[in-house]
């Protein structure tokens, strides 16, 4: 079963963390409003043209994907640090030194799709059998997410299952969710894009999150460059990769800190130590 959770939850990031634990995965009913889910589709809706078919059974022959959500969307920015995420990604992840925004996108599935495999998102890292996870990953619901348009599959706990265990699509339950809802899983959870069988499209922005010392899923430097971005807050920045991180990872020329790219006029500390959001 998928563990719901509400946003008013005064323990919300424990239930967050518990459920994380324990299933791999929970939905967070109501965690941003309707509105900016719709402004979210409005934004990257004007990229509509450029988004990609997909080109295999596994990317889905009826599903559009827009990518670069961050430099698209500034409503999307607004919440790419949001408390859920957060909580989530310091449980899963914080035995790094550090994790970080690794890539987003907007997946739209079409009337007609297929499910999509089941899979896990870690095996994008040449199925490394880590025995510990290196993602925590999502899902916005930009509309209503059911059985029948093709919410997302996950079959809960299966984080825990060895590296060559497989699924079956029996094992699956649908991420149903209302507009607005969160969902979150990790690297390690079995899941898969569901088949629409509705004459709509199902609209989720997908996110990805990763440890600081893997490669991003996407090149955040090139979406993201620093001539475009030094009016974003130091925090998200940092979040997108303009950090250190690990033993003398991600600094940039001679020891420099990343964000004095961004803002040569100021005044940043050299040397290699990481740094931490908190
Ligand atoms: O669109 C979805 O519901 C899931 C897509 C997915 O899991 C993927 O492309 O990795
Ligand atoms: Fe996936």
């Amino acid at each position: 079963m998928i563990p719901r959770l509400a946003t008013g939850d005064p323990n919300l990031a424990s239930a967050i963390t518990h459920a994380l634990d324990e299933q791999g995965c929970c939905v967070i009913e109501g965690a941003a409003t309707g509105e900016t889910m719709d402004a979210i589709a409005v934004e990257l809706a004007e990229h509509g043209d450029v988004a990609s078919v997909g080109a295999s059974s596994f990317e889905g022959h009826h599903t559009r994907r827009t990518g670069a959500p961050l430099p698209r969307s500034a409503t999307f920015r607004s919440i790419a640090l949001h408390p859920a995420v957060l909580a989530a990604g310091d449980h899963v992840l914080g035995h790094a030194s550090t994790w970080r925004y690794s890539a987003a996108e907007y997946i739209e599935i079409g009337p007609d799709e297929t499910p999509q495999r089941l899979h896990r998102d870690a095996w994008k890292y040449d199925m490394v059998d880590f025995g510990f996870e290196v993602e925590l990953n999502g899902m916005w619901a930009i509309t209503d997410f059911t059985a029948a348009n093709g919410a997302t599959r996950l079959v809960p706990g299966s984080h825990r299952w060895p590296h060559d265990a497989r699924p079956d699509r029996d094992d699956t339950v649908p991420a149903e969710m209302e507009q607005g809802s969160l969902l979150l899983y990790t690297g390690m959870l079995f899941h898969g894009g569901g088949q629409n069988t509705t004459d709509t499209w199902r609209k989720g922005l997908s996110l990805q999150h990763a440890v600081g010392w893997l490669t991003q899923s996407t090149n955040q430097f090139l979406e993201c460059p620093p001539a475009d971005v030094a009016d974003w807050p130091d925090e998200l920045l940092r979040f997108i990769g303009y950090t250190k991180t690990g033993n003398g990872l991600g600094y940039w020329r001679d020891s420099e800190d990343p964000l004095s790219a961004v803002h040569p006029d100021r005044d940043f500390a050299k040397g290699w130590a990481t740094q931490r959001r908190n």
